[in-house]
């Protein structure tokens, strides 16, 4: 069955120029070899809001992937979908390794609340215009996301990658929400094993491939000498 997955166009993102969610389920289409149509919508112009897009997901937030005849939204749940449906190459351990499978899961999940506060820091910079931004909020919004830089610089511990010595759906999970922040120009000095573990995922081929186009240009630097 054909693969089409809708997303937002990165020029069309302001300030980030990359949707991380959108990001996320490419990079596991891309490591999985997976054929797929993109559906590149442009937010500026509310194209995610279209009826027909509306009909695939009434909540109204991309990605969502279309699997036939069947649409799958929420980020988390298109990796599941994608991973039980097409579980070749693999992105989580098997059954059969449950260790290692209850550790892969368990970063997994807690990149929710990277994802959450890297959302509330990002929309913030999205939708304030820059003269507009006010210190204390830019502030409190950073705090809380270095706080879950801070949390997975522990998780890491002295392994490569955030299960183990293989790469699993949490490392490419980490990686679009860490490396969105980078483009904003935060330096990631005191989490030198987020930073290593940074550069390691950024060289994945499935990742390399799908970094946003638009983060060639200049980037803005937001979270500079923050
Ligand atoms: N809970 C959703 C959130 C995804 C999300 O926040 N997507 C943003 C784009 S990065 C979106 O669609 N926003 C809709 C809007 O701004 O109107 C998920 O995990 O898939």
């Amino acid at each position: 069955m054909a693969l089409h997955l809708y997303i937002a166009a990165p020029h069309s993102v302001r300030v980030i120029d990359v949707s991380p969610p959108s990001w996320m389920v490419e990079m596991v289409l891309v490591h999985k070899g997976l054929p797929y149509q993109r559906h590149a919508l442009a937010f500026d112009r509310g194209e995610h809001r279209r009826p027909e897009v509306l009909a695939l997901n009434p909540r109204g937030t991309i990605p969502i992937l279309v699997d036939g005849e069947h649409p799958v939204s929420e980020t988390f749940a298109i990796l599941d979908y994608l991973e039980r449906t097409r579980p070749t190459p693999p992105l989580l351990p098997g059954a059969d390794e449950p260790g290692r499978l209850a550790r892969a899961l368990t970063r997994l999940h807690e990149t929710s609340e990277l994802k959450s506060a890297g959302m509330a820091l990002f929309a913030y910079l999205m939708r304030t215009p820059a003269p507009e931004l006010d210190a204390a909020t830019l502030a409190a919004r950073r705090d809380a996301f270095v706080d879950q830089l801070r949390r997975t610089d522990e998780a890491l511990g002295d392994e490569p990658f955030l299960a183990g010595s293989a790469p699993t759906l949490a490392d490419l999970a980490a990686h679009a929400y860490v490396a969105t922040a980078v483009y904003l120009g935060l330096e990631l000095g005191p989490w030198p094993r987020v930073a290593a573990h940074h550069l390691r995922v950024a060289e994945l081929p499935a990742v390399a491939r799908t970094r946003s186009e638009a983060w060639r240009d200049d980037p803005p630097r937001p979270l500079a000498n923050q």
